[in-house]
């Protein structure tokens, strides 16, 4: 089954699809390996690798190659994290068309101006007009090939503070649009808002939550109040920034590795997760292919 479907599927299938952030092929593979059924190949996370601001600093070919770096390492499908779609329709076409012929399962666009600015990040946090950015919809919908490519329309709607009922419009809006799936975002420490979305909303569409800011709900709990996915957007980044920091720090005030030694990931482990293995097996063989072509002339 192709990655898209897997992913169209899982959004449509009876429990939550869980997607973790990623900002390398590496940390894609962990996601994997921990049992999440995709990856969400996240804005934040890839511009904090760089240690830049997500803020569409990035180029949108910047973000294609970490995303599609991200599909290449993992069996599981990823969802591309495409902010606003890199400018109007033209950018969200050529977007679309570059991701799929990519390897990534779909294409997540929100609901903002450009340059869009991360949804937690105090400051303005401005709201495209709705009929522009169902146009960019409906210009991703035609601009990919085949059925099974999803686009979710991401609302910001709470994140602007615009409240539910413009919530809610644009949902309407977004589904007329095409959208195959709707993530409504909120920064509020309870899932409150989510909530009230899934219950007023009367569409077909799955719904998306990302519970960065209420880290209390359960994925069960999510099923049960009948959402499609959850992302748990950034908390692989933020794990490996404490860890390197803190063993970092151990081994600069110590003068040496000896006390981190046991407690960071050996060698053998890095070398599993870069399938050195695979490398070795191919060399061999193409040790004694050699050998048999050699005998032959
Ligand atoms: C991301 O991971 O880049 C997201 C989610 O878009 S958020 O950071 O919550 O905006
Ligand atoms: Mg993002």
């Amino acid at each position: 089954m192709s990655k898209s479907r897997t992913l169209r599927d899982g959004l449509n299938g009876s429990e939550v699809i869980r997607l973790v952030g990623a900002h390398s092929a590496l940390s894609a593979k962990l996601g994997q390996d921990a049992g999440f059924e995709a990856i969400w190949a996240s804005g934040l996370e890839i511009s904090a690798s760089r240690a830049l601001p997500d803020a569409n600093v990035l180029s949108m070919a910047e973000c294609l190659e970490a995303a599609a770096q991200i599909a290449d390492a993992v069996d599981v499908p990823v969802l591309a994290d495409c902010d606003s779609g890199f400018g109007g329709v033209g950018n969200v076409a050529h977007m679309v068309r570059s991701y799929q012929a990519r390897g990534l399962a779909g294409v997540c666009i929100e609901d903002k101006q450009f340059p869009k600015l991360n949804s937690f990040v105090e400051g303005h946090q401005d709201l495209a007009p709705i009929g522009d950015f169902a146009a960019k919809i409906t210009a991703a919908k035609e601009a990919r090939t085949g059925e099974d490519f999803v686009v979710v329309a991401r609302i910001e709607a709470f994140i602007a503070g615009a409240g539910l009922d413009e919530a809610l419009r644009r949902a309407t809006v977004y589904e007329a649009a095409g959208a195959d799936a709707l993530l409504i975002h909120s920064k509020l420490s309870t899932p409150e808002e989510v909530f009230a979305f899934r219950a007023a909303y009367t569409g077909a569409l799955p719904v998306i939550v990302v519970p960065t800011t209420y880290p209390q709900v359960t994925a069960a709990e999510l099923t049960e109040r009948r959402f499609g996915g959850v992302i748990y957007a950034n908390q692989g980044l933020r794990a490996a920034i404490s860890a390197m920091r803190d063993v970092l720090g151990q081994i600069g005030a110590a003068g040496s590795t000896h006390a981190v030694e046991g407690s960071i990931a050996t060698l053998k482990d890095v070398f599993a997760l870069q399938n050195v293995d695979a490398l070795l097996a191919r060399q061999e063989r193409h040790d004694a292919l050699t050998a048999q072509y050699a005998a032959l002339g």
